[in-house]
């Protein structure tokens, strides 16, 4: 899996839709060559399909009931339209050899409806979940963050502070959960004196701390779109790692999620001083459902398939040599702290500018470094310093702007960013398997 399950997710969608209409189809063929038990038994064999999937989903949160209906409603919906479609032969007028094209798109067309319809009701019965999202308030953070720096504004540069609807979402799910925050608990055991299972109410009644922490994926290809950066509050682990007493030899977390996915994180990473979070809020709302509703886990530093599980449920204290994490077993790193990066975000690729005075813009990153230096290169010309906004913290990434003069013709504008300790990022491409990107982003500019 090349990007960790995102810009795939509606390809999968339309796959589905598509083996679905060709079963549907050959069910059709085979009904109207007479075989109606079969084609009946075929469309109620996809609704079970259908059933069996819902019941089992351990991502789709609600009860069992809530889970099943729309299957349910499908399956009905599907056995009656191919019973209904294939109407018998024995009744069927003689010189239509058991077709009437007139009551086929009737009834096609009855089925249609009714069938958007039961899914449309389906739906509002299961609700949008959003209130179990108001019902929690945002809990004031004991260590609040300072208030924010002045980001710089070029049109087309990422903000400074993603918007929560704007932030990337990288996961394996289709249907992502929506969890009770009653009925949520976190279970630290493993390694530790003390086991803990700690309600929402227990955790937020905490020290709470709130930062501003760059989240980045390592399916992120050179230049690409998989990082956001946002103010969270949450508990820090370590506390809550003090508390439970970490016993000698552990040097690894596996958390898992209510649907099981787990995730191994580096335990020094969890106590050495980071921010390392059990996080309940992002950019002052609860978690959006999107990004792990109602806990979920945020490290700065590491990419985050080894350290940002998402609606998180277990946390047990162990041995990296004891477990082995979803993403490890398909080939990515044990261990993966993010590199030095940087992007320009403005002019986008094969854009056409004036010739002048020019801007260029974008972000650069190395959490826990922090960034020290950016440059950029017209052409082949020299490396020169690119303007950088204030810092924020070495959890962030850093705004950058760049003003040339832009003369007529094509032009390759590259970028390089220094981390906070002088070290260039590697010029070296990579792809992102198995532990990230790297290499410079350029892009190429036509000037009339
Ligand atoms: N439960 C769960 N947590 C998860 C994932 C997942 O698939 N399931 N994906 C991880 C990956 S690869 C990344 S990059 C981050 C992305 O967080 P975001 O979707 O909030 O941006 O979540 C991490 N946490
Ligand atoms: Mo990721």
């Amino acid at each position: 899996m090349r990007t960790l399950g995102t810009a795939d997710r509606p390809l999968l969608r339309v796959g589905i839709c598509g083996v679905l209409v060709v079963v549907a189809a050959i069910a059709g063929v085979i009904g109207a060559r007479g075989y109606r038990r079969a084609a009946i038994g075929i469309a109620g064999g996809l609704g079970v399909v259908g059933l069996v999937f819902a019941a089992g989903s351990r991502s789709a949160a609600g009860s069992l009931a809530e889970r099943l209906l729309p299957a349910t409603v499908t399956f009905v919906v599907a056995v009656v339209a191919m019973a209904l479609v294939i109407h018998r032969p024995r009744s069927a007028a003689p010189q239509s050899e058991g077709f009437d094209r007139r009551k086929f798109l009737l009834t096609v067309s009855a089925l249609v409806v009714v069938g958007a319809g039961a899914a449309g009701a389906a739906r509002v019965a299961g609700g949008s979940g959003q209130e179990l999202r108001a019902r929690i308030r945002v809990p004031r953070p004991t260590d609040p963050a300072g208030p924010l720096r002045a980001s710089i504004d070029v049109p087309g540069i990422s903000p400074f502070t993603t918007p929560n609807g704007k932030f990337y979402r990288v996961d394996t799910l289709l249907q992502v959960p929506r969890i009770d925050p009653r009925d949520w608990e976190l279970r630290i055991h493993g390694l530790v004196d003390k086991e803990l299972r700690l309600s929402f109410d227990d955790l937020v009644r905490r020290r709470l701390i709130e930062r501003d922490i760059t989240l980045t994926c390592v399916s992120n290809e050179v230049g690409g779109p998989y990082v956001g950066n946002a103010r969270w509050i949450g508990v820090p682990i370590a506390d809550i790692l003090r508390e439970a007493g970490v016993r000698q030899g552990a040097d690894a977390v596996k958390s898992t999620s209510v649907d099981g996915l787990t995730i191994g994180t580096p335990l020094a990473a969890l106590t050495d001083g980071r921010d390392a979070l059990f996080a309940v809020a992002m950019n002052g709302e609860p978690l959006p459902f999107d990004h792990g509703f109602p806990v979920r886990m945020v490290v700065p530093g590491l990419y985050g398939y080894v350290s940002a599980t998402k609606w998180i449920v277990d946390f047990e204290v162990t041995r990296f040599r004891d477990f082995s994490a979803y993403w490890t077993d398909r080939g990515w790193s044990v261990e993966a702290p993010i590199k030095t990066s940087a992007r320009i975000d403005v002019p986008k690729g094969f854009a056409t500018v004036p010739a002048g005075p020019a801007i260029a813009a974008g972000v650069a990153w190395a959490q826990r470094r922090g960034i020290g230096k950016v440059e950029v290169r017209v052409d082949d010309g020299p490396w020169q310093p690119a303007r950088l906004a204030p810092v924020d913290s070495t959890d962030t990434w850093r705004q950058w702007t760049f003003r040339w003069n832009a003369t007529p013709g094509t032009h390759k504008l590259t970028v390089r960013a220094a981390d906070g300790t002088g070290r260039l990022q590697t010029d070296r491409p990579a792809p992102p398997r198995p532990n990230g990107s790297s290499g410079l982003h350029n892009t190429i500019v036509m000037v009339e």
